[in-house]
């Protein structure tokens, strides 16, 4: 069995609710079971949203222990938090991917979102698609088995 975290941080549970032109119309509880629909029989999907900083790299370390893949959507963490980027390469260090996932292209916002302290230890980026993304990156960690 493979199981696939996937992991959310700060304020993607109100997903659906607010700024639709940027995040789109699809909620969370509507990301959230697309996802686990989406499961092949020999996987285990396991979609968790946090806005602790310390849950979050919490969860990083259970991937490690378990060798669990992930999909790691960190929200604006992305833009600041070296303890997470930490994490992250300790994981891709072990030999485990872990896709960063955007569901709005940061890139074509404000200058803030340009940086990305994520990437550089991420094994791929996938950004920009709406949720789109999240199955993009499932696709992609599967790609590398
Ligand atoms: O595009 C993404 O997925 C982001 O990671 C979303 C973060 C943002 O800080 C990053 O720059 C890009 C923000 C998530 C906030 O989620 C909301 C959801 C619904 C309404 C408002 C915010």
């Amino acid at each position: 069995m493979t199981t696939i975290l996937v992991l959310n941080g700060p304020n993607l549970s109100r997903l659906g609710s607010r700024e639709p032109d940027v995040y789109g119309s699809t909620t969370w509880e509507q990301l959230v079971e697309s996802l686990n629909a989406a499961a092949a029989p020999a996987e285990t999907i396991s979609v968790r949203q946090t806005n602790d900083e310390s849950e979050l790299i919490g969860w990083l370390h259970e991937a490690l222990d378990a060798r669990a893949e992930v999909i790691l959507n960190p929200a604006a963490f992305t833009h600041y938090s070296y303890a997470l980027r930490d994490a992250v390469a300790m994981l891709t260090g072990a030999g485990l991917s872990v896709v960063e996932v955007h569901i709005s292209n940061p890139h074509a916002r404000e200058e803030f979102r340009h940086t990305s302290v994520i990437s550089g230890v991420a094994t791929g980026v996938i950004a920009g698609f709406g949720v789109q993304s999240y199955h993009l990156a499932l696709a992609a960690v599967r790609s590398r088995r």
